[in-house]
Formats: C-alpha cells, structure tokens, sequence
C-alpha cells in the first residue's frame, strides 16, 4: 500500500532556492505547487498552542492503542531502531503560509502499522501529543506514502520548537494534522474531531480545497 517514497518525485522539478521571495512565489504558483489563498515563505515560522515540551528519552514512549489485536507501547531506543525513509515535500498551513520541499527523516506511518494488527474497525486515527494535543485522520490519509513521523529535518534532528524530537508529517492536509511531539496514536472506527477541529477548523483540511474552517 505504501509504496517507494521516493517514486512521489519523479518528473517534479525541484524546487531551487534562487531569485526574490516573489519571483520564487510566482513560480510556485505557475507549477502548480501552491494551494489557493496562500503565498510562499522562504523562512519556517514557529506555530503552535502552548509551551515547548521537556523531552527525557529515559520517559518518553510511544503508545498504538484503540482497534488493534493488541496494544503496543515503544520505548525512545526501541522507536529509533525502526527503520527510517527520507521523504521530500510541501508544508501548508491554513494561516496562508506554505513552505516547500521540506526534507524530513524518520519512520513511515505505514512501516509502524506493521508492528500491530488492526482490528477490522479500525479506519480513523487520533494522532497523540504532549499535553493533550490530538488531531484526526482517516486511517487511508496516513497510508499515503510521504506520511511519516519525523526525526530530522534537513539532516538535523528536529529542533523543539518544529516538533523534536518526534513529529508527524502529512503534506497533503494542512499542517495542524502535522501533530509535534508525537507521542503515539489511538485506532477508532468513527472520526474523533481533534484539538482545532473542535476549535472550528475542518475535520479533514485539504488545502487544494481550501477546507480550513469547518461549516458549524
Ligand atoms: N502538538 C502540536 N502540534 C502542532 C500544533 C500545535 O499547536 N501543537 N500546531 C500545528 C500548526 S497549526 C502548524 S502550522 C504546524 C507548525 O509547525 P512548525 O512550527 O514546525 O512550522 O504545527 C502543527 N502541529
Ligand atoms: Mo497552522
């Protein structure tokens, strides 16, 4: 189902940083890479609720709960040994900024789905952060193949405030389904709304369909 994460690429011109933010703005547009309604930053704003959380990797785990055979729980050093894939591609946040060809590092939704069994309800997730923080998903978003959880961006390890040490990344929704400090995720068979999808964001957020706000 997954795929080659790198196939994704293949006759897309990479996006070279050359020339005035407009002009690269206009490019991107002409492209074909820039949703509606937002324009280019060459710089990568800081973006969420709350404070930065402290990461102790003595403490830290991940949890897969909810419809699966049975749970599973992975310590720091049994996360870092799953296998990782780098992946290329564009940020979109519904604040109308969008940052492209982001490099990310680390393990593929789809390569921690084979850790469990689901059970046959399972078609929706509620990915898990620090301090509560929670966002929605059909199960088939996740399985798209540049859906990871991240560990490097840009060859560095994720820095605290973009998420480190472990967030996930979904290119194609907005980015507040781009969860930072990931601590695992519950399996359901109905969508639970999360975080700002019960604070009047849309429960699914594709940017091509400028899905930001949620009709209620
Ligand atoms: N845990 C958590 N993750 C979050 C958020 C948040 O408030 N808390 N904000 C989201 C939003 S709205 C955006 S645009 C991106 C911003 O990521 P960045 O700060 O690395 O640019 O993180 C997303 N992930
Ligand atoms: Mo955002």
């Amino acid at each position: 189902m997954a795929g080659n994460p790198r196939e994704g690429n293949r006759g897309v011109s990479r996006f070279e940083p050359l020339g005035t933010r407009r002009e690269l703005e206009n490019r991107a547009k002409a492209e074909g890479r820039l949703p509606p309604g937002q324009s280019l930053t060459l710089k990568w704003p800081v973006l969420h609720y709350g404070s930065i959380p402290h990461f102790d990797p003595a403490k830290w785990d991940f949890k897969i709960s909810g419809e699966v055979q049975e749970p599973r729980r992975l310590t720091w050093n049994e996360f870092r040994a799953l296998p990782e894939t780098e992946t290329l591609s564009d940020f979109h946040c519904v604040t109308r900024w969008s940052r492209l060809d982001n490099r990310w590092k680390g393990v593929l939704f789809s390569d921690l789905l084979k850790l469990i069994k689901l059970k046959p309800g399972a078609q929706f997730a509620s990915i898990l952060a620090e301090e509560g923080y929670t966002a929605n998903l059909p199960l088939e978003d996740l399985l798209k193949p540049k859906v990871l959880f991240a560990l490097e961006h840009d060859g560095e390890p994720l820095t605290g405030e973009h998420g480190g040490p472990l967030r996930l990344i979904v290119p194609h929704l907005y980015a507040w389904k781009s969860v930072k400090w990931a601590r695992g995720f519950v399996l359901l068979d109905h969508d639970r709304l999360g975080f700002w999808e019960r604070n009047g964001y849309h429960a699914y957020g594709d940017p091509w369909k400028e899905q930001r706000y949620s009709d209620r």
